[in-house]
């Protein structure tokens, strides 16, 4: 098992920050992801889809994952972003896959991983990311603010993720506009909604706030827009679904 520092430090041994620059200065241009969710959205409510493989809560989610087939299947269905999990030692995912995707649709990529160290930006941006996740707690304010002014620089936006309002008070005192409420406990892996209401009422207006994990149904969807959410994430749900394409109209209309 490679854990992510070793992942790190793998990364840092096999690629320096100025070749990884040379690579960059020669790509596309990112798509907007953040603008996507805001003036860009489809729906009332802006959709982050995510292709999803297993979660370490309940190991293999779906058994005929193909990443390249459910996020064509998302477009489809006229989603407005996809999150894509590249950790590979927790959800089975791949830096393979997100590349694959970036060539295959025209929609914002999230990379959904555990990023720690600055190395992982760039190589984020190598791969096809539109915006990075920076999740407050397993960071400190101040790598956040540096992984922001970062991942600026190279394009992309941030999705800064938060479960409590110790985290919430961190990232306030920042200029993050994208902030993501993540309703799993990442201690018990247990969901609560309501987590989405405790904190929002925190948060100062001209946020955009993106609620994370633990939606399934209409009435969830309903419940998050009333209490002010402008965009959910959603993983498990739609890949215990046959059709994605179907799931997410049912879902989101
Ligand atoms: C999706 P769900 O319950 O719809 O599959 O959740 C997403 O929120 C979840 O995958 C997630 C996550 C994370 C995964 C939220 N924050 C941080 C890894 C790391």
């Amino acid at each position: 098992v490679v854990t992510k520092r070793e992942e790190v430090a793998q990364l840092k041994q096999s690629t320096s920050i100025a070749e990884m620059e040379k690579t960059i200065a020669a790509l596309p241009a990112c798509l907007g992801f953040e603008k996507a969710l805001t003036e860009g959205r489809k729906r009332k409510t802006g959709l982050i889809a995510e292709v999803k493989k297993a979660s370490p809560s309940k190991g293999l989610i779906r058994a005929d994952f193909d990443p390249v087939l459910l996020a064509r299947a998302y477009e489809q269905a006229g989603t407005d972003c996809i999150s894509v999990l590249t950790d590979v030692q927790y959800f089975q995912g791949a830096n393979e896959y997100l590349s694959r995707i970036r060539e295959a649709v025209r929609v914002p990529l999230l990379r959904k991983d555990f990023t720690i160290d600055e190395h992982q930006i760039y190589e984020a941006r190598m791969i096809g990311a539109d915006a990075i996740l920076l999740i407050a707690a397993i960071l400190t304010t101040e790598q956040i603010r540096d992984f922001m002014a970062l991942s600026r620089d190279l394009g992309m936006d941030t999705l800064v993720e938060v479960h409590d309002a110790e985290e919430l008070e961190r990232v306030l005192t920042l200029d993050a506009t994208l902030i993501g409420i993540n309703n799993r406990n990442l201690h018990t892996f247990v969901t609560d909604l309501r987590t989405t209401e405790q904190l929002i009422g925190q948060i100062p207006a001209g946020k955009t706030i993106v609620s994370e994990s633990g939606i399934s149904g209409v009435e969830d969807i309903a419940y998050l827009q009333q209490v002010g959410a402008d965009a959910v994430l959603i993983g498990e749900h739609f890949m215990r679904k046959p059709s994605v394409t179907e799931a997410v109209r049912e879902l989101m209309g």
